[in-house]
């Protein structure tokens, strides 16, 4: 019987690929480190026929945000007409919608998808201050 074994030592490419897998794991670490101020705080909405939870959400003048929405029951509007900022939310897997706020102030944001009696008053406010 033969005992060669198929052992080789790591060629180029598989030391190259190896090298790739550290650096993708030291990224991993190092996205555990808590968010310097440039990453965009993210707000999560959720919505149901015919509220917004919270329906009141305080930003800083001018911050960027990400609002990661979902649906409990049927496809949402969120909408901050103001902002010129608005996304379909399907029930399911969150949506994300960048904003930014603007100067001091109130800002409504609602649903602009009709989703039954009650819709047109399905809304919130940002407190930009
Ligand atoms: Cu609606």
């Amino acid at each position: 019987m033969s005992t060669t074994t198929h052992r080789s030592p790591p060629s180029a490419a598989r030391r190259r690929w190896l090298t790739l897998a550290g650096t993708a794991v030291a990224l991993a670490a190092m996205s555990h480190i808590p968010a310097r101020a440039a990453a965009p705080r993210v707000i999560q909405v959720h919505a149901r026929r015919f509220v917004f939870t919270p329906n009141q959400i305080k930003l800083a003048p001018h911050e960027s945000v990400v609002f990661e929405l979902t649906s409990e029951d049927i496809t949402m509007g969120f909408s901050i007409p103001q902002y010129g900022v608005r996304a379909d939310v399907p029930p399911g897997p969150p949506v994300r919608v960048a904003a930014q706020a603007g100067d001091a102030g109130t800002v409504e944001f609602l649903c602009d998808i009709f989703c039954g009696s009650g819709h047109e008053t399905m809304n919130g406010a940002l407190i930009v201050g």
